[in-house]
């Protein structure tokens, strides 16, 4: 099981903001908790890569924007955030040399990868302020060859998709309902959580996920459901609207 990570730009305090108010970002503790991040991965088993700092792009840490990995295939993002978009080349190199093959999205589609939750053959995709129509019809062509069914999903609470649900590994898909458009395109398959941070998890293997320090209440109710919670502190990420999601892309099909 292989990962991308990137280590946070010095800048990082100068990250965008949509839905927060700016508070003040703590730089040396931000990279001591990335540090944690990748070691909480590193434990559960996963070989983490880092894609070259970008360190003039003060967001580069939330590497999940970047691209989308399905099967063979690495799809590398248009960001929404037009300040984002030099962050994708040197995460294209770093697919690129784990094996996958590359396509892209293109102009006039913006697509963020923080906006596509993937479950089995199902991908969801959030059309919202960085994510357009036609990002998400040229990912449905460039997917449909492999077999995937791409969903489109209204977000207009959240930054992203994935900062309103994420899905657990038997499929339960978990939300914060004031923060979801529509929790019934997931129908019974959806299971409200009690904090905005408790409906992320990073899926580190059948038994176990990753979610944030932040949302102690969330973690009870997973674990009742039998899952290992991992939970790390990522509360000068989470101030600039990341989540533990963000922070890696997961390349275990590769
Ligand atoms: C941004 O506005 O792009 C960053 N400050 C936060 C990106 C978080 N990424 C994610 O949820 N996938």
């Amino acid at each position: 099981m292989h990962a991308l990570v990137r280590r946070p730009s010095p800048r990082l305090a100068e990250g965008l903001l949509t839905h927060l108010e700016r508070k003040h970002v703590d730089v040396d503790l931000a990279a001591a908790q990335w540090e944690a991040y990748v070691e909480a991965m590193r434990s559960a088993g996963w070989t983490t890569h880092e894609v070259d700092p970008a360190d003039d792009c003060p967001d580069s840490v939330f590497v999940e924007d970047t691209m989308v990995v399905f099967g063979p295939l690495a799809v590398i993002s248009r960001p929404g955030a037009p300040e984002r978009r030099p962050e994708t080349l040197a995460a294209e190199a770093a697919v690129g040399a784990r094996g996958y093959r590359i396509a892209h999205i293109e102009a006039p589609g913006t697509l963020d990868g923080g906006d596509v939750l993937k479950h089995g053959n199902t991908v969801w995709v959030g059309e919202g302020g960085r994510t357009n129509a036609a990002g998400i019809s040229q990912l449905r062509e460039l997917l449909a060859p492999l077999g995937a069914e791409v969903v489109g999903v209204p977000t207009s609470k959240v930054l992203h998709l994935k900062s309103a649900v994420t899905a657990l590994p038997d499929g339960t898909v978990i939300g914060h309902e004031p923060l979801v458009d529509d929790p019934e395109v997931w129908g019974a398959r959806f299971l409200p959580v009690p904090e905005e941070p408790g409906s992320h998890v990073v899926v580190l293997d059948d038994r176990t996920v990753l979610m944030a320090a932040s949302a102690p209440r969330s973690r009870r109710l997973i674990e009742e459901r039998g899952y290992r919670v991992v939970a790390v502190d990522i509360s000068e990420f989470e101030k600039l609207e990341g989540c533990v999601t963000c922070l890696s892309v997961r390349l275990r099909d590769a």
